[in-house]
């Protein structure tokens, strides 16, 4: 017979695992966890309100019960019928009429359990899924290794012992929801045969003119047959090649077809997100048994690591192009896992590419990705820097747990290795950094494994070992990097090697943001600085009124990031005049963050052009799972925050920067610089060159007024995918000219301004903000969906940042406005009727 699907989404009931039988309460749909379950049945209130979190604990400790009651589907003789479970959060018992047919301590995995007989001997079915409670059982596992040290950061160390979404213990942006339940879809599958596996395996040859893509397909027959196996290649729905290879049991069944003139895939930015389809058909005895398509892109992908004189670099080449990535740090979207629809995912890739980002770090201490996200990656080009799932700790390696871990990632990336977006696979988010800080051993010279699984940093096995002998075995083309950060088992903070965290701005030393760029590595794969998010969001989880200001309890609480409030005052105090109502607050918060990604961003991506200095920057952390203020630079109602918009700015194909010495106010007590010196530069990560004008004007803060004539640069030859230096050594005569100015950079391309650049006197809170003139227009809306509003001023502006509303995109926001050069946004989505956006800017 054809291959039959039967989800298994509706008719669930679950309770209380130590409950009698009284307590079952309906599902309304699986996948799901506990918590969504007990909220829509009114047994929990929202736990991202308020303190609820705390309310939700004694979910956290419990068992639970998952039942479904159901029919033998009516299957002819010789079928198979199998229990598919995508995903099981995480120490699940499954019994079928009372017998245990499975049990799982893996949340990465996915289980198949054949059913045939036990449905042959009866009609209706009783299916549980006992959940045991993963935070008592983590350290009760964790108690029965003693030896072992249970050291790192965020959550309770117990959670080492788990294959279980890390972040679930807590994190330093996320409550404690300890999940349960079954979190992926659940299905029957009836079939005589079928296709358990595709991969198109792609080699493009170096001139590009021809590919050859490998159709390796596994084929699952449970009746010795005679079946075929047709493979069809498709490019936008129209059949390219097929060929029909006939199976032979227990034997891949592959297929090897030649693409002439291959259209690649490319990072958006680019070029096209071309993606090939193949498909392959089972049939046996003259019927169709089952198909599986798998969309795929052609291309390559290296890391480059090789000497230069800045020591090793670190930066990716796709199709034989050099891609600066800048992006940002990915944490799951929701502590909630299965509440994020496709339709979600597909939002925050869209996001990214509208911010200029072109590379995603799914950060170990989450998900291996739903298969939503990756595809929104493929299919509007955001590279993916995969992370396995380890995170800030030292991970055990009993023989179990290893065996576990190698099930897991063969799974997934067997699941994941047909992606064009997926460029890298990485061991562990600062694993080698809980290392270093706790003392534990790393001898790098030390090659033997065997070795490693004994010493007291065990997990160096599972990096070096474990994770590179999967991906090279069935993800061959795919880098694998074993931590990030890493370079050549040197410190991970060596700035010449490898990937890098700079937490000095922010952690750490608390280094002044106006620095970032001298504090950057080969490639920057953390850095952050917090913000709070919009009123909005802050007014879904406040209740209170009398809570809205910025040290209330629940905002605090809201805040899981250690120290938050000293370092979120020390940046406030050091650069801007403080204020305690809310609103202002919020907006200062975000003042800091958006400039200090600004600073961080703009000049390593200069340094990107000083042989490749910096190939890239990913800032922690682009999203939120719960409403919270973090480093996030967009809010979990998909709220950008104003950094969202000077990242964006900084990461424009074309973007001009200009930018004074950094004079450090403290170090000298306050005293202003004598003289400063300046630097104009263009980055560009376009193919080719182009011709622009750049003009630099010179703008008092107290007048407006120009204060020399603006300097002028006709028909800048812009160095491709380089930077271009326009002014390597100007100087500010502070003496000769006293009153505080900007200094105002805008690129002409075609007669059109395609990038702007303001530098500013630092701090922002000697400057004095009053009467600046500034007139917004903001024109009914029409047609198209789309309202201009236009922006002007008399004297220098700072970060004007308009509200975002609901539904509404605004094309840019967080802008410096300079006299005479008015400004154009859109806002798509306004309609004809809605209050103009409210809006406000530094000094208001
Ligand atoms: C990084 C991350 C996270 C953490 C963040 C902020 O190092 O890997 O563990 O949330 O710092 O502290």
């Amino acid at each position: 017979m054809s291959f039959l699907e039967i989800p298994l989404s509706t008719g669930w009931a679950f309770k209380d695992g130590e409950d009698d039988n009284e307590g079952w309460m309906p599902v309304p749909v699986v996948p799901s966890v506990v918590h969504q379950d007990l909220i829509a049945n009114k047994k929990l209130e929202d736990p991202y309100l308020g303190f609820n979190e705390l309310k939700a604990r004694w979910v956290n400790e419990k068992t639970w019960q998952y039942r479904h009651e159901f029919q033998s589907p009516q299957v002819p003789a010789g079928t198979t019928v199998v229990l598919v479970f995508d995903g099981l959060d995480t120490f699940a018992t499954v019994e079928l009429d009372g017998e245990t047919i499975l049990e799982s301590s893996n949340m990465f995995l996915g289980y198949r359990v054949d059913i045939t007989k036990a449905l042959a001997s009866k009609e209706s079915h009783v299916l549980d899924v006992k959940f045991d409670c993963a935070q008592s059982k983590a350290r009760e596992i964790r108690g029965q290794h003693p030896d072992h040290r249970w050291e790192g950061f965020n959550g309770d160390m117990s959670r080492l012992a788990v294959r279980k979404s890390q972040y679930h213990w807590g994190w330093d942006w996320g409550p404690v929801l300890m999940t349960a339940g079954i979190w992926r879809d659940v299905r029957l599958e009836v079939y005589s045969a079928r296709v358990a596996d595709l991969w198109p395996q792609t080699k493009l040859a170096p001139d590009h003119q021809t590919a050859t893509v490998t159709a390796v397909a596994e084929i699952d027959s449970v009746e010795t047959g005679s079946y075929t196996a047709h493979f069809h290649l498709s490019l936008r729905g129209q059949e390219i090649a097929r060929q029909d290879v006939p199976v032979v049991v227990d034997q891949p069944t592959q297929a090897t077809f030649q693409i002439d003139h291959p259209d690649l895939w490319w990072p958006h930015g680019y070029g096209f997100q071309t993606l090939y389809e193949l498909s392959v058909s089972l049939t046996g005895g003259g019927i169709d048994l089952h198909q599986v398509t798998k969309k795929f892109g052609i291309r390559t992908s290296e890391v480059i690591q090789q000497q230069d004189k800045h020591g090793k670099s670190f930066f990716f080449r796709v199709n034989g192009v050099d891609i600066f990535c800048g992006g940002s740090c990915w944490i799951p979207a929701d502590s909630l896992l299965p509440s994020i629809s496709s339709k979600r995912y597909r939002k925050w890739i869209e996001l990214m590419v509208e911010g200029g980002q072109v590379m995603s770090r799914v950060w170990g201490g989450g998900i291996y990705e739903d298969d939503a996200f990756y595809d929104a990656c493929d299919e509007l080009g955001v590279l993916v820097w995969q992370d396995f799932m380890f995170g800030c700790g030292n991970y055990p390696t009993w023989p179990e747990l290893l065996e576990s871990i190698q099930q897991e990632s063969v799974y997934n990336v067997r699941r994941l290795r047909h992606h064009p977006s997926i460029v890298i696979y990485v061991g562990n988010n600062e694993d080698y950094q809980v290392q270093e800080q706790v003392g534990l051993t790393y001898d790098y010279e030390d090659k033997n494994p065997e070795n490693w699984l004994a010493s007291n940093f065990p997990a160096r096995y599972i990096y070096e070992k474990l994770l590179p002998d999967v991906v090279s075995e069935f993800s061959p083309d795919t880098v694998y990097h074993p931590g990030s950060p890493w370079g050549d088992g040197k410190t991970t903070s060596d700035p010449t090697v490898g990937d890098m965290h700079q937490w000095n701005v922010w952690h750490g030393t608390q280094e002044k943001y106006q620095i970032f760029e001298t504090l950057g590595g080969r490639f920057n794969s953390e850095f952050g600085m917090e913000a709070f998010p919009h009123l909005s969001t802050i007014d879904y989880f406040v209740d209170n009124d009398a809570d809205k200001y910025p040290q209330s309890q629940v905002l605090d609480f809201h805040n899981k990031a250690d120290g938050h409030e000293r370092r979120l005052a020390t940046y406030l105090v050091e650069n801007l005049r403080m204020a305690t109502d809310l609103e202002t607050y919020i907006y200062l918060t975000q003042v800091v963050q958006a400039e200090t990604m600004m600073f961080g961003y703009r000049g390593w991506r200069r340094q990107w052009g000083d042989e490749r200095h910096c190939g890239g920057a990913l800032l922690w952390q682009l999203n939120d799972c719960w409403p919270t203020i973090s480093w996030a630079i967009v809010d979990y109602f998909l709220r950008p925050k104003p950094a969202f918009y000077s990242v964006k700015r900084v990461l424009k194909s074309l973007a001009v920067g200009v930018q004074r010495e950094h004079h450090d106010w403290s170090a000298v007590h306050a005293q202003p610089p004598t003289r400063s010196e300046y630097t104009m530069w263009i980055a560009s990560s376009l193919p080719e060159v182009v011709y622009g004008t750049v003009e630099l004007r010179f703008i008092s803060i107290v007048t407006g007024q120009d204060l020399q004539p603006p300097a002028l640069f006709q028909k800048v030859a812009i160095v491709p995918n380089d930077t271009t230096n326009l002014i390597k050594d100007g100087v500010i005569d502070h003496i000769a000219q006293s009153e505080p100015h900007v200094l105002a950079a805008r690129l002409w391309v075609d007669n059109k301004v395609v990038a702007r650049d303001v530098d500013w006197p630092q701090p922002f809170k000697y400057l004095d903000f009053a009467d600046r003139g500034l007139e917004v227009k903001q024109q009914p809306g029409s047609v198209s969906g789309q309202q201009i509003i236009n922006i002007s001023s008399r004297k220098p502006v700072k970060c004007i940042v308009f509200e975002e509303r609901e539904n509404v995109r605004l094309s840019d926001s967080a802008l410096d406005i300079i006299p005479g050069d008015e400004q154009v946004i859109t806002a798509t989505g306004l309609k004809e009727g809605d209050s103009p956006l409210k809006f406000r800017y530094l000094g208001q």
